[in-house]
Formats: structure tokens, sequence, C-alpha cells
């Protein structure tokens, strides 16, 4: 071996071996995170990532998410040419066209469709990524659809709307000044290892944790002073009882509950319904220690919490259950408050960048005025009054029914099926529109069921804005060239736009001259100049998160007030809704003997993230099979160990899984991951089985069967 061979193989970089550092993000999960990688290429091929150091995400670090980019971005499946369906629809077989041919087609059934049952009948939707939305939702305007839709009808939203409902804008913890910080549905160390590293040295400078989980965690081990264990989904019930307690013993702050907070008389009466008596019963939490929570929430008068995009909001009584526990903050005069909970301002998708951005102009400013309401609407009449878009959850209903409309076609962006509750109803809906587009980097087996398959590229072959905190931004450059005819999905909304001479000059000038106009003008700064960075660089001064002042200038609330007493809800009593965070049991007693566990999904595992990485080599090696948590107990009822075959089963049908004995879960609990195609948790779950406030699904509670397999 040469001097220079040696070299290659330890892929060393400069111009002998000809390998060169680029610079790019990681688009594996949500956009809080996209850490910097350094890409190693030769000869235009990614031979080898690491995270990139001074990174404002993960300065040098990757998790074992990131490190599988480079398997992730060159996996089997990657779709490399528009396909066109030839077989029939989930099989699987497709010929390639090109891209020309793909709009002709594409063009030719949307219009189509829109000619013959009105534009309303094209939806177009959106998976997990993020990062081409806005341009995906002003496509579905010009075309004149009101049917703009995503993943967040299963994820964040809920919660949001709980902030909305009490407080009129999304609140978030500051945990900097905080004494107390009540982790409710809380662990980092698997779905944001920054947000564990933060909560550790916050840990370490003396700050309280309040862990509430159903299961053992690392966050209840390493974080917890005090953790209680409800089952899962009667979280509203043990915040209630907590509440009593606080009440009980004058431990809240009335002159701000006078001054501050609407509602909280018959709040009060509401929550002495939960005491020492029924709150066992109801929540498997004994009473001392709903006693010792209020205990320590009294001794410690600074508190914030955490948001929950996902398990809290994930019951058919999430969206109450959240607000219950928002309720204690306002008790105990913690909204608005230093240490307390506080608005946070609006960023770019969430992110808390510290400075404004103009995306959501650019969103609705074409929203259609005269168009009918989008799907869900009318079944999640509060969703539709706070966020305006389709709630997806209701749209397997709407293809199958054709109500109050029908649905012809489907435009998507990454369309995972098996996302859905009853997942095989959403495949079966799928089989009965006239048209489905979808665009993935893989041939999915949702992707199976398109007419057409159009291939996005990856994070690493596009260019896309990304605005960091601390008021930074940046604009990546693609490290590589796309695989095969891949495009970048906002390539496709342009030419497709363009294509179909859509109505709309700004949306056909493309997203970068969005990204200018609507976000960077404002900084007086161009794109050209964030690209040339090869790190996120500071673009504004940041504005202070709190200025503790929002109470005193009144609330983007009916009443200006924090409203534990719902105004919005309580002026339409036509929805049906309860204006109090009422508690409703999570699960119905009905089918209790023949499904006597409850089977919870989704609760986050370091090497996996939704559909997207289960293929991937070394993740999958890290949990090779699809495998259920079950306690130590049950597992020795049903006579099985480590490895065992288990038949989960419901009202809707049944899988085969690895199990694995454990204490981290109580009796009677069932733990799964989602996202495989092969054990499909979400195929055991009813479409119906959904909260009547968000339309969120109940992901974390179904009544289930579990059986040893012969
Ligand atoms: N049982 C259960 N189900 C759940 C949850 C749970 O906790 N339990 N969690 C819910 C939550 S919180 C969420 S956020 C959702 C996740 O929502 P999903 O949409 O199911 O997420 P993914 O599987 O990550 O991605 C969807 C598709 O996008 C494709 N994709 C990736 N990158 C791109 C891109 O750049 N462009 C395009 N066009 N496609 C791309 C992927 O290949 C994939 O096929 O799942 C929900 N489902
Ligand atoms: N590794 C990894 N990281 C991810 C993701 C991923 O798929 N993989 N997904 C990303 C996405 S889209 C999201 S939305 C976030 C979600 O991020 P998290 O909210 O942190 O997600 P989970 O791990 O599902 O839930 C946190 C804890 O809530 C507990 N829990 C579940 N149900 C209940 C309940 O009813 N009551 C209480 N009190 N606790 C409950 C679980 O046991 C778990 O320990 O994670 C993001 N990060
Ligand atoms: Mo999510």
């Amino acid at each position: 071996m040469t001097d220079l061979d040696r070299k290659i193989k330890a892929k060393i970089p400069g111009p002998d071996t000809g390998i060169e550092i680029r610079h790019t993000l990681c688009d594996i999960c949500s956009p809080g995170m996209h850490c910097g990688i350094n890409a190693y290429i030769r000869d235009g091929k990614v031979i080898k990532i690491e995270g990139t150091d001074g990174h404002p995400s993960n300065d040098g670090k990757l998790c074992t998410k990131g490190l599988s980019n480079r398997q992730y971005i060159y996996r089997k499946d990657r779709v490399k040419t528009p396909l066109l369906r030839t077989g029939p629809r989930g099989e699987g077989k497709f010929e390639p066209i090109s891209w020309e041919d793909a709009y002709t087609k594409i063009a030719e059934n949307l219009n189509q469709a829109k000619e013959r049952y009105g534009a309303e009948s094209v939806v177009f939707y959106s998976g997990y990524s993020k990062w081409y939305r806005q341009m995906l939702r002003r496509f579905a305007y010009a075309f004149g659809s009101p049917n703009y839709g995503c993943e967040s009808s299963a994820c964040y939203t809920a919660a949001f709307m709980a902030w909305k409902t009490a407080a009129g804008d999304q609140g978030g913890p500051d945990m900097d000044h905080s004494d107390l910080f009540l982790g409710w549905a809380f662990n980092p160390f698997y779905s944001s290892y920054r947000g564990a590293e933060y909560a550790m040295k916050r840990k370490e400078e003396g700050l309280k944790f309040l862990i509430v989980d159903t299961r053992k965690t690392p966050a209840s081990e390493k974080l917890a002073d005090l953790f209680l264990q409800p089952r899962s989904g009667t979280d509203g019930a043990l915040a209630h009882a907590i509440a009593n307690v606080l009440i009980k013993n004058g431990w809240i702050d009335l002159p701000y509950i006078r001054k501050y907070v609407y509602g909280f008389d018959e709040y009060a009466e509401y929550v002495s319904h939960f005491h020492e008596n029924n709150i066992e019963e109801i929540t498997g939490v004994p009473y001392h220690k709903v006693a010792a929570a209020a205990k320590l929430i009294h001794d410690n008068p600074r508190m914030s919490c955490n948001e929950s995009s996902a398990p809290l909001c994930h019951h058919r009584n999430g969206f109450q259950n959240y607000r219950a526990v928002m309720a204690l903050l306002a008790i105990t005069g913690n909204f608005d408050r230093k240490g307390g909970q506080f608005l946070t301002p609006h960023s770019y998708m969430h992110v808390p960048c510290g400075f404004k951005t103009r995306e959501e102009e650019y969103q609705y400013e074409t929203c259609p005025k005269h168009a009918k309401l989008p799907v869900g609407a009318e079944r999640f009449p509060l969703w539709q009054y706070l966020e305006g878009e389709m709630q997806a959850m209701d749209l397997s209903r709407q293809i199958l029914e054709k109500k109050p409309y029908p649905i012809k076609a489907v435009f998507a962006l990454g369309f995972n099926a098996r996302m859905f509750p009853d997942s095989g109803k959403m495949l079966h809906a799928l089989t009965e529109l006239d048209f489905f587009v979808d665009t993935d980097l893989f041939l999915t087996d949702t992707a199976r069921y398109a007419d057409l398959v159009l291939p996005a590229c990856s994070s690493f072959e596009r260019g896309e804005f990304k605005p960091y905190p601390g008021g930074l931004a940046w604009y990546t450059s693609p490290v590589m060239e796309p695989l095969g005819e891949s495009k970048s999905d906002v390539q496709i909304l342009t030419e497709l736009a363009n294509y179909m001479d859509l109505p709309d000059e700004q949306l056909k000038e493309g997203y970068e001259s969005f990204i200018q106009k609507y976000i960077l003008d404002d900084y007086n700064i161009r794109t050209e100049k964030l690209k040339e960075a090869s790190l996120p660089v500071k673009i504004a001064e940041v504005s202070p998160p709190a200025d503790y002042a929002s109470l005193d200038n009144g609330l983007l609330t009916p009443t200006g007030k924090f409203e534990l007493k719902s105004k919005i809800i309580e002026d339409h009593p036509e929805w049906g809704l309860d204006a109090l965070p009422t508690y409703l049991s999570p699960l119905d007693d009905a089918d209790r003997e023949a499904y006597p566990f409850t089977l919870t999904s989704g609760s986050r595992i370091p090497n996996a993230l939704h559909s997207r990485i289960h293929a991937v080599p070394n993740n999958r090696s890290l949990r090779p099979y699809p495998t259920a948590d079950m306690n130590r107990t049950d597992c020795e009822r049903l006579a099985v160990t480590e490895g065992d075959d288990i038949i989960i089963s419901t009202l809707r049908g049944s899988i085969t899984v690895k199990v694995h004995p454990t204490s981290t879960v109580p009796e009677k609990l069932v733990n799964l991951y989602h996202g495989y195609t092969e054990a499909d948790v979400n195929s055991l779950m009813d479409a119906d089985h959904l909260d009547p406030y968000s339309g969120f699904p109940a992901y974390r509670s179904t009544r289930c069967a579990v059986t040893r397999r012969a």
C-alpha cells in the first residue's frame, strides 16, 4: 500500500487524496435540531460524515440517527427517476418516465379533478419533513384548494392549541430561572440529546425535577426528585388532584389569579372532585405521592413545564390533559413570570431563533376566500377555528364516505400511510382515489400505492434555509449531485407551478425568492451571503424572550387573561366541547375483559425516527426486531422470556413482535415503537379513537390482548 492509499483509506482530506470536506445539515429529525455535518466527499460520493465543530446545534457531536446519514441517503430503495405505476396499487410495479411526462400527467389529473369535482377535491399533504411546507401550502391555495395538511395533525399542534386556548399563543419554559421543572411526559434522553444535556446541567445547578411518566426512563432515573408513574393518559386527573391539594392548602397565588386568570372558581370546584379517595383508582398514583408533588411545587415557587408534542396529546383526552398540566402554572402564578412559562414569539417552523420571520404572510396571503372548509373541519371545529388547515386524521374517512364532499386526488410530499391510526384504512382509502402522487426519497410501501412517484433528493443534495437560536441563520449548499434524476421538493413545486401556470407569480419565482423577500430582506442579508458561510451566521439581534409583561398588556385570548375556562369554547356551545379542562378516561370499559392490556406506542428510542431509519443497517442492528416492552410479572404469567414472539391483538387486528421483559413498564402496559412495515402498530388502532378537541390520535392508549405465539 502506498502512502497515498493509506491516506485515502484513512479518509484524510487534501488535494492528493481528492477528499474534500463540505458542510451540510442532518434532516433526519426535527427543525429544532438540524445538526451540522461535515461530509467527506470523494469522486462525488459521501465517504464519511462527522459532526461539525462550532455548529450551534451539535458542536461536533452526532446522535445515533445523525450518524446514520450516509447509509440513509444511499438506502437501497432510493427512487431515482419519476415512476409511473404499471401494476395494481400497492404491488410496486412501476416504469420510469421523464419529468416532463410526470408534470404533464400531474397537471392533467389535478385539473381534471378540479373541473369535475372542484379544487377542494384535491388534497396537498406533507409527511414529517417541514422545510418546504410553506411552499406546498401556497401551492394548494394557488390551485384553489383549502386542503393543505400534514403530519402535524398528529404532532405538536394539540399542545399549541392548548396554549392558544389558554394564553393566546405558544408558551415555553424559562428553565434558566426555574426552581422546579415539571417534566411531564419528558424524556429528552431519547428524543433530543441536547435537551437532555441541558436538563442535566440545570440539575447540577440545583434545579429540581418532578418527572411524570408512564414508564421508568433515564429522566426518571437521572433527573427526578420525585417520580410519579400514572397509567397511560390519566394525566389530567393527576394534575387536577395536585391542583386540589394546592388549592386546599392555600398554596396558590390568589392576587395573581384574581387579576390575571379567568375561570378560577369553576375550575377550583371541578378539581375538588379529584382527591384522596379516588385518585389512586383513576391514575394508579398513590395519594401520598400526589401530596408530595404539591409540596414540592409549594417549596419551589418558580416552576416551568415542558412542551409535549406527542405523548401527552396522543390520547383521546390529550388536549384537556395538557391544559390540566398548564393550569398548575396559572394557579401558582407561574405564567409570564421569571422562571415560569412565558410566551415564545412566533418563529420560523417553531425554531426559537429569536427573530421574527414572515413566512406566515407568505403562506396565508393567497388563501382562497370562498373555498369550502378543509377536511376535518366539521368533525373538529376547535381545530378548524384555531388552525384552519386540514385535520388529516379525517382524510381516510372523507375519501371513503365522500362527505361533506368527495376527495379525488392527493398530491403528497412524503406520505406515510402507516403514520395514521388504522393505517390499513388509509391504505385502502388511497386505492379509492382517482389519482395519487407521492414524492419521497424512497420507494416506501405507501409510495407503492401511488400512480406516480416523484424522486426527492436529500438534504445533502439540496440547499435550504435554516434559522438557529441566537439570531443565527444559514443557507446550505448541496454537497453532492442529486442521486439519479431526483430533485429537491421545492424545485419540484416551482417547476410544477410554472408548468401548470398557476396564478401566483411569487410562487412561481420559487423557494429562494420566498426566503429572500419574506425573511432575509427584513435583516438586509442576501441568500448568496448566507450560502458562502460554512456555519450559521448571526443575522439579527435576539429580541429578549420574555419581558414578563404579556399579562399586563393583555393576552391574545378573548378575555385577555389566562383562561382556565376557555372563552372560545364557552362561546361555541354547538361544538359540544367543555370549556374547563375536564377529565375523560382515555379508554372505554366495554372491551376490558377481552383486551385487558393497554398498548402505548411511539415512546422514542435512540436508534429510530418514525419510518426513516428502520431500513438503515447500522441503526437496525441496534434493535433488529420490532420489540414490545412488558412487565416481568406479565411475562411470567404468559410464560415468555426475552426474544420470544408475542401476538398483540386489538379489535382491528394483530401483529407479532418480540418481547422484552422489563421493569420499566408497569403491569398491564405494552410499549412498542412504530413505523415498522412488518409489524405496524398503527394497523391495530381505531381510526376514530381520536381527541374531539384536536383530532389527535390515541397512539398511547388502546386496549389490547397479548398471547404467546405457539
Ligand atoms: N404509533 C405511533 N404513531 C405515531 C407516533 C407515535 O408516537 N406513535 N408519532 C407521530 C408523530 S409525533 C409524528 S411527527 C409522525 C411522523 O410522521 P411520518 O410522516 O410518518 O414521518 P416519517 O416516517 O419520518 O416520514 C414520512 C416520509 O417522508 C419521507 N421523507 C424524508 N425526507 C423527505 C424529503 O426531504 N422530502 C420528501 N418528499 N419526503 C421525505 C420519508 O422517507 C418517509 O417516507 O408519526 C406519528 N405517528
Ligand atoms: N430518537 C428519536 N427522537 C425523536 C423522534 C423519534 O422518532 N426518535 N421523534 C421526534 C418527534 S416527531 C417528536 S414529536 C418528539 C417527541 O418527543 P417526546 O415527547 O420526548 O417523546 P416520547 O419519547 O414519545 O415521550 C416522552 C415520554 O412520555 C412518556 N409517556 C407516554 N405516554 C404518556 C402518558 O400518557 N402520560 C405520561 N405522563 N407520560 C407518557 C413516555 O414513556 C416517554 O418516556 O421526539 C422527536 N425526537
Ligand atoms: Mo412528532
